[in-house]
């Protein structure tokens, strides 16, 4: 019963809101994202990586949230997730299973680091070469939520 009315009022507060979050809903449909509620107007972001940077390696990364807090995975706590990034691959929902990558459990291998320990940033070592980088934020297990939150996929070279 909690769980049902938590998410009518985040759908209301939701529908008002304005702008790219609300694009970004009617862009991935409401059907294709977890079961977790976000909340509204969270965002994920690079605090000190800018798309198409140039720099040398290895990298450090700092994942930014507004919106929502971090918790380790397996905690059950409202308006909370974990970080992930997405390495070298295609955007989240752009990837080998599509617009299902929104409702299932993100994989863990090169291309999915999982911060479940609560980590806010990391040191990737990266081969000098151009690579894509994409925040994913998800649930307790590890599934995006609902709407999903991520941020922009940003291009560096490693020099
Ligand atoms: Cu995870």
């Amino acid at each position: 019963m909690k769980n049902t009315f938590t998410r009518t009022v985040s759908a209301a507060t939701f529908a008002s809101t304005l702008g790219a979050f609300a694009l970004g809903a009617i862009t991935f449909g409401p059907a294709l994202a977890g079961e977790t509620p976000s909340a509204p107007g969270t965002l994920q972001y690079f605090v000190n990586l800018e798309d198409g940077a140039t720099l040398k390696g290895p990298v450090k990364v700092i994942f930014g949230l507004s919106g929502m807090g971090v918790a380790p995975a397996g905690t059950e706590k409202e308006n909370t997730g974990h970080h992930h990034l997405l390495v070298d691959r295609p955007a989240l929902g752009e990837g080998e299973h599509g617009p299902h990558e929104f409702d299932a459990n993100l994989p863990a291998d090169d291309q999915h680091i999982h911060y479940g320990g609560g980590q806010t940033e990391t040191t990737l070592e990266l081969a000098p070469g151009t690579h894509t980088l994409q925040l994913v934020l998800a649930d307790k297990d590890h599934i995006p939520h609902n709407p999903p939150v991520f941020s922009e996929v940003i291009t560096i070279t490693v020099e």
